[in-house]
């Protein structure tokens, strides 16, 4: 266990709150902290503003603090939608790396031996801008590209940079995340995302989603509610989650097989008549030809597939139909429907087609469409006008045409790029080698790529892999653009800069981008401050810059869900579609059918699965002390194996293990247990840091996907993240 000074603890202040994040279903609530800092409370900090919290892409807001000049508070701001005023345990864990000490203070340059050496900004500005213009010159703007995922400021000025050069390669994280989910729901419901009327709900059944674990503070809230006002709840999971305990049956069902259990249940609901039709009518089109389909997946095919009984099956899809339309199955966000198997985005096709079934959408207690997010003005015709329209998709587009355009797959790129058809990568809050796909292999890719720059504010495993890094300043520390987002209400948030800049020679991602264009030859296009641009956009919501930065968030409670009321779909046909002729562009059928899972443990096998824990987000926040020190204390790094298993295999809980395949080795311990389906291992998602630099997250723990093939799903392009299987003996044995 890591021995560390308890006095260095600046925010989750001591084993009590430690305690409390683990014990109230995996987030802290803003009791524990105030109870956690009922000491510091008394020297009265002050209020320095709104921030945002920057620790994952739920971005709660909340009101921080400050004494003599450094942060020591945060009170949740109950205003926002996804915060609800309950930042969860790694937002007060992340924010402390402002005063991280592996933080990132002086843009770098990797020398001839491979190490990194500290330049100056004009030295960094000018080679990465001569590069980028020689290879523009050379083999055009799509030489080049952009892996992105950030703060809503971040978005717009590097997306604003890559867009002035005429390049349109630019990427995000979804190809390790919800793309196939995203890119499902949009072919059948017509978007990228729904949620839920949990509150009101009567059943829901949760496949892969933990809402304790992969937290989103609103999400935990709703769930809450649901269970507190009777819900009954079925989670589907091999795991038996943290969410588990809130629910009233747990299904440990077969992983990379929930295509089937859904099939299965909407065969059940069809066969007995027991749909929507009035819904079905009015709404949706392709009924008829799913409904053909479906009589072949009957309960006992589906009981064979997921090892869920043919009983259970009819039980659960009766019981879901007769609640209806109080009732629905969860979208999921990353595990079953995101990006982990090849059929993740079928199944999420499926799950959209069978909550159409329950004619669930938008009625009270069923599944929810968002409400339309805050207006922002578009600022045609002025100032701050957006640079020409690109002329070309990006690399991806033509080979994925049923995905999301602006999730396709980032692994594509790194394909491209092997293959010598990108020469320049920016990677900017992306640390794409620490987990989109096999570590080794992204390396390897981008050891070839002539131009590679990472902007961060920590030296990740994609910043080491990289020639220029580049010091971020943190959330923290710099003004953000204004936020208009949707989830059960429209909301409008302002992330302000609430502490100085730390670290002299870093700077805020605007600047830096700004920096770039000028030296690129297309400043023009930013040649306004980040302030204005603000008070512009925010002109059609009535709210003055000023008034946001006062108020931090806005939700428009009376702008919700217009529940029952008309739906427009977005789909090409204006309706809900069981069945789309798009899909055979990939080679799917119109509607959704059963597709097996790409890989089958064999002999003494397993599949490896994973998923969140709940004081740690992806990779980002294992170099925060008194985050990893959780992990050390509890002992977090140990793989899950079913206790029959392990005791046939001779291991016993806590005995050192090596889990093997071809492409990796790794020692760990076991953690046996009862709740674990016995076809699989489960292995947490954050850990394996190989940054010698972060010294906090360095080697701790396995990388969950150094044991997963370089790859992607042939129809939507997600990382398969569960499709590769691994051995486990016992060290010694
Ligand atoms: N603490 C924390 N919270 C987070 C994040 C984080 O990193 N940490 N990240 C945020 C982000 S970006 C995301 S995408 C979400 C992710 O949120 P989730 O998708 O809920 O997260 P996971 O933990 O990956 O997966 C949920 C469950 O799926 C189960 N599972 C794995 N394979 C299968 C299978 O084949 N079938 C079924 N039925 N279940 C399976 C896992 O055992 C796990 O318990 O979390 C968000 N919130
Ligand atoms: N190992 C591992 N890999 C994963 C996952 C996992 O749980 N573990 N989860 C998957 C999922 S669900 C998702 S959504 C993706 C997420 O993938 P990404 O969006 O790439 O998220 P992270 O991998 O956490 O990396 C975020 C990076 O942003 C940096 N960062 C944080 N704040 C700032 C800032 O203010 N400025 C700048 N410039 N950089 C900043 C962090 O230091 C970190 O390197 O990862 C996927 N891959
Ligand atoms: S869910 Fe937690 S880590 Fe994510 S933004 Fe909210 S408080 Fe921060
Ligand atoms: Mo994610």
């Amino acid at each position: 266990m890591l021995e560390r000074n308890l006095s260095r603890r600046g925010f989750l202040a001591g084993a009590a709150a430690s305690a409390a994040v683990i014990g109230t279903a995996g987030y802290m609530s803003f009791a524990d902290w105030d109870v956690a800092h009922a000491a510091d409370a008394k020297s009265e900090p002050t209020f320095a503003g709104h921030s945002a919290c920057g620790g994952c892409y739920s971005k709660c807001a909340y009101s921080a603090y400050v004494k003599d000049g450094k942060l020591n508070k945060l009170v949740g701001d109950p205003e926002h939608v996804y915060g609800v005023g309950k930042p969860c345990a790694r937002g007060y864990g992340w924010s402390q790396i402002a005063y991280s000490e592996n933080r990132l203070t002086d843009p770098l340059k990797k020398n001839a031996n491979g190490q990194f050496e500290a330049i100056s900004w004009d030295q960094a500005i000018s080679e990465i801008s001569e590069q980028i213009k020689e290879i523009i010159a050379t083999d055009g703007p799509q030489a080049l590209s952009l892996v992105e995922t950030g703060s809503v400021s971040m978005d717009f000025y590097v997306q604003r940079l890559f867009t002035a050069l005429g390049c349109a390669n630019m990427y995000r994280h979804g190809v390790a995340c919800n793309l196939a989910r995203n890119s499902g729901l949009l072919q059948s419901a017509g978007t990228g995302d729904f949620g839920g009327d949990y509150p009101n709900a009567k059943v829901i059944m949760y496949i892969g989603r933990s809402f304790a674990d992969g937290i989103r503070p609103a999400y935990a809230e709703e769930v809450k509610a649901a269970h507190d006002n009777g819900a009954y709840m079925i989670m589907v999971d091999p795991r038996y989650n943290s969410s588990a305990n809130y629910c009233d049956e747990w299904v440990p069902i077969n992983p990379g097989t929930d295509m089937a259990l859904i099939l299965g249940m909407a065969h059940v609901v069809v066969r007995d008549g027991l749909q929507d039709q009035a819904f079905i009518d009015n709404e949706t089109v392709g009924f008829d030809i799913w409904a053909e389909s479906l009589k072949k997946y009957t309960p006992q095919w589906a009981a064979e597939v997921t090892g869920i009984s043919a009983e259970n099956i009819e039980r659960f899809a009766t019981m879901m139909a007769e609640a209806a339309p109080a009732a629905f199955i969860d979208p999921g966000w990353r595990a079953v429907t995101g990006c982990s198997y090849i059929n993740s985005g079928e199944t999420a096709r499926a799950l959209a087609c069978f909550n159409a079934l329950l004619g669930c959408y938008n009625k009270v207690g069923g599944a929810m469409l968002f409400p339309a997010s805050p207006a922002l003005a578009k600022l045609e015709g002025t100032k701050f006008a957006a640079p020409p329209a690109l002329k070309e998709k990006k690399l991806g587009a033509a080979e994925y045409p049923v995905s999301l355009y602006s999730m396709v797959s980032a692994n594509y790129l790194m394909q491209e790029a092997k293959e010598g058809k990108v020469r320049g990568i920016i990677f900017c809050q992306s640390n794409m080698v620490g987990g989109y796909s096999n570590p080794t292999e992204l390396e390897n890719i981008l050891n070839g790529v002539e131009l590679t720059v990472d902007i961060d504010v920590q030296m990740t495993d994609t910043a080491r892999c990289c020639k220029y890094v580049l010091p971020d300043t943190t959330f923290l520390e710099r003004d953000d653009l204004p936020w208009s987002f949707s989830y059960t209400t429209p909301c409008l948030t302002l992330r302000s800069k609430v502490i100085d800049v730390v670290h002299p020679n870093t700077k805020p991602v605007q600047d830096i981008t700004v920096e770039l264009a000028k030296a690129c030859g297309v400043g023009q296009y930013f040649d306004f401050t980040l302030d204005e641009l603000a008070a512009a956009q925010l002109e059609p919501t009535g709210v003055t810059l000023e008034e946001l930065r006062e108020i931090g968030s806005i939700n428009y409670k009376d702008k919700g869900v217009d529940f029952g009321g008309p739906i427009k779909w977005g789909t090409k046909s204006g309706k809900f579609q069981f069945a789309n002729e798009e899909m055979t562009q990939v080679g799917l059928t119109p509607d959704v059918n059963w597709i097996p899972p790409k890989v089958e443990p064999g002999e003494g096998e397993f599949r490896l699965i994973g998923g969140k824990q709940p004081i740690h987000s992806q990779s980002w926040t294992t170099d925060i002390l008194d985050l990893i020190q959780i992990t050390h204390d509890y002992d977090l790094t140990r793989v899950w194996i079913n206790a029959s298993v392990a005791a046939e295999l001779g291991i016993e809980d806590g005995d050192e293990v090596e889990i093997y395949n071809d492409l990796n080795t790794g020692r760990t311990r076991a953690k046996v247990t009862e709740r674990l389906h016995p076809s699989c291992l489960w292995y947490p998602s954050p850990y394996g840091c190989n940054s010698p630099d972060l010294t906090n997250a360095y080697h701790v723990g396995l990388s969950f996907m150094s044991f997963v093939p370089f790859q992607m799903d042939p129809y939507y392009g997600a990382t398969m993240s569960q499709e590769a299987t691994v051995k486990i003996r016992k060290v010694g044995a």
